[in-house]
Order: C-alpha cells, then sequence, then structure tokens
C-alpha cells in the first residue's frame, strides 16, 4: 500500500511564499528590460543619479558659448594656459597645442605661459608662438622654486632615488621629477608671470583633445563658484607616498579649523585612517589659482615640504592637490569636466553620450574611456 503524505500546512505555505516571489521578481525583471527598449531605467546607477542631481551641465548655458558673430568682441576672463615643460619637448607640446587650438583656444584666444627651469630656445619660442595667435609669455623658474630646501639631506635623499630605482618605482630614480612635482605642488601659482592671473588650465606636452570645447571655461568656472576641474581620477602608486597620510593626519591635528564641514573626504579616505589613493589626473587641471595661493594651502604646502617627503620618497602633485581640494572644499567646488575629452598616455577620458558622437563633435571611442576601468576613481566620486 503507498501511503502519500499530505504536505504540511507550513511546507504548503512556504511554497506558496516562494512562488509568488519568483513570479513578483520575473515580472520586475521583465517589465525593467522592456523598459530599457525605450532607454528607460528602473533602477538608477549612481552615475545617472550624478548627472541628474549634482551635475551642472555647461551645455545649457548658451551665455558661455562663443558666439560666431561677435568672436573678435569676446570678454575673456582672467585666465591663461600654464605650461611647465622642457625644450626637449616641442614636437609634443606642438601637437598638444595643435588640438588645444583647435579645440577650444582659437575662439577664445587664452594666454598661454610657457615655464621651465632652464632658458628656452629660439626654437622653442619660434615654433610654439607660431602655433598660436594668442598672447605667448615664456619664464624662467627662480632657482629657490626648483631646487633642495635647506632642511633637506641630499644624501639621504640620494639613497632613496636609489633604493626607488631598485624597486623599479615609476620616476623613482629621477631627481628632476621630484623638483617638477614639488614645484607643481607649491609654486606654480606664485611664479612672477602666474601671479596677475586667477584662472588656469595645465597643458602638457603629447597629449589630446579630441571634442570641441565651444564654451569659455574660465567663465563657467567662475559662474558656477567651482574651484577644481578634472576630467580623470585614478590611484596613486603606493609606493611613492608611504609617510604622505600620515603626514596629512598630523597637519589637519594641528590645523583643524581649515577642514571644510561638507567636504569630499570620503572620495580619499572612508574614516580617516588610510588613504585609499584616490586623486585627480593633475596632468590635467583647470582651476583658480587663488585657492592654491590661500592660507590654508600654503600652510599645508609649507607643513609637507618641512616633512621632506617630496624628495625622501617621490610625494607627486596629483595626490598634494587632491587630498588638499578634498579636505577644504566642498564637493561642489569641484567639477568633473565630462564634456571634455582628454587623453594624457595611456588613459583618456571620451564622454559616452551619444549625441556629443553623433553630432561630430568628437573623434575619440566611448568604449574606451577609462571612467569604469579598474583603477579609475570616478565611480566613487559618483557615489559620494
Ligand atoms: N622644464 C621642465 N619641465 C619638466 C621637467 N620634468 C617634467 N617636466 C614637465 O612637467 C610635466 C610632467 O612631466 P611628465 O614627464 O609629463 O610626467 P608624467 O606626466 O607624470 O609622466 C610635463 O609638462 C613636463 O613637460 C623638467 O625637468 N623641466
Ligand atoms: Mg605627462
Amino acid at each position: 500500500m503507498v501511503i502519500i503524505k499530505k504536505p504540511s500546512k507550513r511546507s504548503l505555505y512556504f511554497q506558496y511564499v516562494f512562488l509568488i516571489t519568483l513570479t513578483i521578481i520575473s515580472s520586475v525583471v521583465s517589465f525593467a528590460f522592456f523598459l530599457s527598449l525605450f532607454d528607460i531605467t528602473l533602477f538608477k546607477s549612481n552615475r545617472q543619479i550624478f548627472f541628474e542631481k549634482e551635475y551642472i551641465n555647461p551645455a545649457k548655458d548658451r551665455t558661455l558659448f562663443y558666439d560666431y558673430n561677435y568672436g573678435k568682441d569676446i570678454v575673456r576672463e582672467n585666465g591663461a594656459i600654464v605650461v611647465l615643460v622642457r625644450n626637449e619637448e616641442l614636437s609634443s607640446l606642438m601637437s598638444s597645442m595643435r588640438q588645444f587650438e583647435d579645440r577650444f583656444n582659437k575662439k577664445f584666444q587664452y594666454p598661454y605661459v610657457f615655464l621651465n627651469d632652464k632658458e628656452f630656445t629660439k626654437e622653442f619660442i619660434k615654433s610654439t608662438s607660431a602655433m598660436t595667435t594668442a598672447e605667448t609669455k615664456y619664464g624662467l623658474i627662480p632657482v629657490e622654486m626648483w631646487s633642495y630646501p635647506s632642511w633637506i639631506n641630499q644624501t639621504k635623499a640620494k639613497h632613496a632615488r636609489d633604493e626607488m630605482q631598485e624597486n623599479k618605482v615609476i620616476y623613482g630614480g629621477s631627481e628632476s621629477y621630484r623638483h617638477m612635482c614639488r614645484f607643481n605642488s607649491g609654486f606654480f601659482f606664485r611664479h612672477p608671470l602666474i601671479e596677475q592671473y586667477d584662472y588656469y588650465w595645465r597643458l602638457e606636452p603629447g597629449v589630446e583633445f579630441m571634442c570641441d570645447i565651444d564654451y569659455d571655461v574660465f567663465k563657467f568656472i567662475k559662474k558656477n563658484n567651482i574651484t577644481y576641474g578634472f576630467t580623470i581620477a585614478l590611484m596613486e602608486v603606493k609606493e611613492t607616498i608611504p609617510t604622505l597620510w600620515d603626514t596629512v593626519k598630523e597637519f589637519t591635528k594641528e590645523y583643524p579649523q581649515y577642514l571644510n564641514k561638507n567636504n569630499a573626504m570620503k572620495f580619499i579616505s572612508n574614516t580617516g585612517k588610510n588613504y585609499n589613493m584616490c586623486h585627480f589626473w593633475s596632468n590635467f587641471e583647470i582651476g583658480d589659482l587663488n585657492f592654491w595661493r590661500s592660507e590654508k594651502y600654503i600652510k599645508f604646502f609649507e607643513y609637507l615640504d618641512k616633512a621632506g617627503g617630496f624628495f625622501y620618497e617621490r610625494w607627486g602633485d596629483a595626490p598634494v592637490h587632491s587630498i588638499a581640494l578634498a579636505l577644504f572644499l566642498e564637493k561642489t567646488q569641484i567639477h568633473f569636466f565630462n564634456d571634455i575629452s582628454y587623453r594624457h598616455s595611456p588613459f583618456e577620458h571620451c564622454p559616452i553620450e551619444k549625441n556629443v558622437h553623433e553630432e561630430g563633435k568628437c573623434h575619440c571611442n566611448p568604449e574606451k574611456t577609462f571612467d569604469f576601468t579598474w583603477g579609475s576613481c570616478l565611480p566613487s566620486w559618483f557615489s559620494l
């Protein structure tokens, strides 16, 4: 005799709950899929929320745009293109300038300030000034902005370089790279040729601009109270900054009054205990020079400089700038320039919005954008 056991009430109940849950989930998934066919999403990503709620879109403010009828009469802001460069980099600088001019500056004619720790050659001056119709200025960097401060033990610095070189740390063995990073961290904004300006755009040799920039970026940042703009955010090589974060923590303990209450600290550290290595890639920067000249930043730089890490380690201007920005500014004062497509090998940012590509405004491949790749800190910027 076969005995068929009647299922208990409890197990029947669980079966019902299971079936109902399964039906709800599959309906929601199918519905979401159906909506996605019409570019409508049920669940929003941090990126979407960022663009809807936080992003200031320059395209929406037509007053910032270049007017081809009145081009010659435009009123510029007090800004300059700042280029720290060596004579030997002339040809790759010419290539940067060509794209920069074509995409942006032939419209707005912002002046260039070229800086060098050595005298610029006649050839350099002739070629670069021929590449633009804007004003060009050439400056030598004063020795005190590009040399060892008195408190640095140069033998110890040399040992540190040799050790880093042996450990194959990028630029670990280079002395000039350290002077460059220290200059960009603490001095470029005080150079006699830069002192008169309020805004700057940092330009390097060998970079590319792959989309038209039809609006005045300096007007945009001024109007929207933006202090700093970036296109790529990524992780620093941790071997270059072993004691940077501890030094920053000592500084903030001593000067807590400089911390902004609504800062973007979460971008660089979850709890404040450790630095997560995220930084804005500073070979591209658009910003307000007065921030770097402010008392809090100068104190910050001097504190770091005294600690010696620019020479005993290999502190880069990118993490130094980024940490200061994240601690001293409100998040809203830092802008992600999504519309500026920029490449500095090996990474590039290319906007993924279809319209700019369909309108022929860009020559980059959105699939190559670094935004969502491993090592990019942009997703964490969106999630703040
Ligand atoms: N005048 C001068 N410029 C330098 C020197 N070293 C680097 N630079 C400039 O500083 C910027 C950063 O240097 P780069 O070699 O591009 O470093 P990377 O971008 O970190 O690979 C570039 O604009 C270089 O032209 C130097 O010794 N003298
Ligand atoms: Mg570079």
